[in-house]
């Protein structure tokens, strides 16, 4: 039999589960550029140059290897566009009479597959993607019995399942799964962050950089400079400068902002990893050996090896076990449309405008701006979840729907009731001043409610607060909060909701 194997953007693995078993004499592996992907969201131009320029690379790789590549570009004359029918095209062309897949990353492509087993004319296999560390299987027969779901058991039952940072008997190493109290410091002042590696364009990254620039030179996003990775090794490199030089500070400054900073000690390398050319367990592997060898302590190296070994796959299970109901949650019935500054319109609100600026540049910001700024605003001022993921999709160079949605709708808006999170993420002006230092080139003040020149932060928090009293009031998480809010005066709460909704009004107006 002649297979076609066919590897997605994000499968960029040469472990890759639909090329287990590959004949290279007959079987053909086949990659494709197609509109279809390309356009469905709006996806920063950084985003599009790094997925193609890697895909490229990878199948120049597989090439030299020695395995048949077709390989389609986006602008190839006889490209049709869509997977469904550059798939069917091939199979027919080169008469090949068996499809294998490994399983998608994103529902809306799991729906195309099982189409395709009506539609195409030859058998298809589907694979699992054993790149992850739960399949979705496991992770369904974990959730069935636990109400609620909740990240730290699932993490603990994955550091014992891959005996990381474990001790013999069959305890954490230190003595605690989790250090993430220590890892909540504040910016210092005069702080320093060793430069960042950058890695030589080559022609094959400079031709699909002019392709993004003729084809999506409309989207939200700075092309150049171009500076991610694209192969293995360049991913792989970046690996090993973090693991040296970046990991023994990861962990205290993880929440930390500052402006002007877009990276502080945080990885990058999630774009990496979700694109597959990078693996889950060779990275928490690199951070144990670092702490090891004594290069990087316990907080740092336990706080980054649950974010991949806990919440990465989490996120995924959760996904996978609440589609496709779950895309169109919206617990706190969130209605307002997303406002033009997510798009880089002006704002009078600095962290906001400093956060989308960095994303705008990048294509990158990291969790706290994307959690506590971007994603608290939204939370606070109710904007629907659907056009806020669907920002969050776009503007991201490592977001693909497993990750993108639960993170968003789940962890930043609420918006499946409790699922991801036990509480609301929301969060006044007075967190962001904490955490970063944005506050300080600010129109706004974080320490007032009231008045011109109050933080919006501040009254929409209560205003939110306020107005979902039906839906949080019960949770005892929130308990403290409404303590608070019951301790104002009734015209001090009838103040805070004119400021929230003047604020509404003029974020609605495009003013605020
Ligand atoms: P680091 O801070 O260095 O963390 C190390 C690694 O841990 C990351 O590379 C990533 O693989 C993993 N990780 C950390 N937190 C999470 C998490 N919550 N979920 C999954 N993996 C995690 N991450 C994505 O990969 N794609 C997305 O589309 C995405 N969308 C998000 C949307 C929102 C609203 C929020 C709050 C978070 C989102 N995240 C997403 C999670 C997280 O913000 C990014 O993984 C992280 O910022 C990537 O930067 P880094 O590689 O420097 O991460
Ligand atoms: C995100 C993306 C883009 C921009 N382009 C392509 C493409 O041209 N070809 C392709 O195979 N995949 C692309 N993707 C990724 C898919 O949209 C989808 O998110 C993943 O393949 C899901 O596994
Ligand atoms: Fe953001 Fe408020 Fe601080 Fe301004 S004062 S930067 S709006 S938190």
């Amino acid at each position: 039999m002649k297979a076609l194997r066919l590897i997605l953007n994000d499968q960029l693995s040469m472990t890759i589960s639909c090329l287990n078993g590959i004949d290279k004499n007959s079987d053909i592996i086949m990659m494709c550029e197609v509109m279809e992907e390309a356009s469905y969201v709006p996806h920063h131009p950084k985003k599009i140059a790094f997925l193609f320029s890697a895909m490229r690379h990878f199948a120049k790789d597989l090439e030299e290897k020695e395995y048949k590549v077709i390989y389609v570009k986006l602008d190839d004359p006889q490209n049709t566009g869509t997977l469904d029918s550059e798939v069917a095209r091939v199979l027919k062309d080169h008469k090949l009479d068996l499809l294998i897949l490994t399983e998608p990353g994103e529902w809306r492509l799991s729906e195309k597959y099982k189409l395709w087993q009506n539609t195409l004319t030859v058998p298809i296999q589907i694979h699992e993607d054993n790149r992850f560390l739960c399949s979705i299987s496991e992770f369904q027969k974990w959730a069935q019995y636990k109400k609620p779901l909740r990240m730290e058991y699932f993490y603990r039952e994955m550091r014992k399942k891959y005996s990381i940072l474990m001790e013999q008997d069959g305890t954490p190493v230190g003595g605690k799964w989790n250090y993430d109290r220590e890892n909540r410091k504040p910016p210092q002042k005069n702080m320093s962050f060793p430069k960042r590696i950058s890695h030589k364009r080559d022609w094959i990254s400079n031709e699909v950089i002019h392709l993004v620039h003729d084809r999506f030179e409309d989207n939200f996003g700075t092309l150049e400079p171009f500076y991610y990775a694209v192969t293995r090794n360049q991913a792989l490199k970046e690996a090993r400068h973090f693991m040296d030089k970046l990991l023994l500070f990861f962990g205290d400054y993880q929440d930390a902002m500052i402006s002007g900073e877009s990276f502080l000690y945080h990885s990058l390398l999630s774009s990496y990893l979700n694109v597959g050319l990078l693996l889950p367990i060779e990275l928490c592997k690199m951070a144990e050996v670092t702490y090891l060898s004594g290069k990087a302590p316990l907080n740092c190296v336990e706080g980054f090896i649950r974010q991949i070994l806990g919440w990465r796959e989490f996120v995924r299970g959760i996904y996978w076990n609440f589609m496709p109901e779950y895309a169109s949650m919206n617990y706190l019935n969130s209605s307002r449309s997303l406002p033009a500054f997510y798009w880089g319109k002006p704002t009078r609100m600095f962290c906001i405008e400093e956060c989308v600026r960095q994303t705008k540049d990048h294509a990158y910001s990291h969790h706290i701006q994307r959690l506590m700024v971007t994603g608290n605003f939204a939370l606070l001022a109710g904007i629907n979840p659907v056009e806020v993921c669907e920002w969050y999709l776009a503007v991201y160079s490592d977001a693909y729907e497993w990750v993108e949605l639960p993170n968003t709708l789940g962890m930043a808006l609420f918006g499946d009731g409790g699922i991801m999170a036990s509480k609301p993420y929301a969060a006044s002006g007075k967190y962001i001043h904490r955490m970063s230092n944005f506050c300080e080139n600010c129109r706004y003040d974080p320490n007032e409610t009231l008045g011109e020149a109050a933080c919006p932060f501040n009254s929409l928090y209560w205003d939110f607060i306020d107005r979902n009293e039906d839906k949080l009031r019960g949770n005892p998480r929130m308990n403290y909060a409404y303590g608070n809010w019951d301790r104002f005066k009734s015209d001090k709460k009838t103040s805070i909701r004119l400021q929230a909704a003047d604020y509404l009004k003029q974020m609605a107006e495009n003013i605020l």
